[in-house]
């Protein structure tokens, strides 16, 4: 069996001066860049996931007309409104330009009806790529990083451990966006109840 980095959300919208900036997420570049080197060394996979809506995807507040950082209901399923971000093939959606380069990329979030927090699945309970991927790579162990800890890392990291997988965490690879100024503290305290070990970059070993 084999082991795999997965890089969730390392996009320009989420770091800083992005359409929904994560505070010092460029802090956790150079901490992704030697994980990534340091896997493609030793023939691990190197999987980065995308956030990738259409213009007119109904998570935007501009879209749905509710406030930005509000909860509403999108479909029958709690939804914040965020500003515009990740747009399909726009600036905002690429990988930020110091990332060094991974293998694959899984897109999510392209069903304008739905959101995606997780790489795995919407919402709603639709499967991305990203287990189909894993599993040609016989991947059963996953290391994840990325942004936002609260969000889209948190929601991936718990789909993962559903999903049978043994997550590790990389606390010093990961910022959140913290609407309210706990909530990273809380999503790894669900991570770690949920089975997922959280670790610093420095106590690696693979
Ligand atoms: C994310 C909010 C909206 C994330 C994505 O990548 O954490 N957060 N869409
Ligand atoms: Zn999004």
């Amino acid at each position: 069996m084999n082991k795999a980095l997965l890089i969730v959300d390392v996009q320009n919208d989420f770091c800083e001066g992005g359409s929904l900036e994560v505070k010092n997420s460029l802090d956790i570049i150079p901490v992704i860049n030697k994980l990534i080197d340091k896997f493609k060394q030793l023939s691990y996979p190197v999987i980065a996931t995308k956030d990738w809506h259409p213009s007119n995807h109904k998570s935007f507040a501009s879209v749905s007309g509710g406030r930005i950082g509000e909860l509403g209901e999108l479909n029958g399923i709690p939804q914040i409104w965020w500003p515009d971000h990740c747009i399909q093939g726009t600036k905002g959606a690429e990988l930020h330009p110091d990332l060094n380069t991974v293998d694959t990329v899984i897109h999510k979030g392209s069903d304008p009806e739905v959101d995606s927090y997780s790489g795995f699945f919407s919402a709603s309970g639709k499967p991305t790529l990203l287990e189909e991927v894993l599993k040609k790579q016989k991947v059963d162990t996953l290391y994840i990083v990325g942004l936002a800890t609260d969000y889209c890392v948190k929601f991936t990291v718990l789909d993962a451990l559903s999903l049978g997988y043994k997550v590790i965490v990389i606390k010093d690879g990961c910022q959140g966006v913290n609407i309210n100024p706990e909530d990273s503290k809380l999503a790894f305290f669900k991570m770690k109840e949920k089975g997922a070990e959280i670790i610093s970059s420095t106590k690696l070993e693979i």
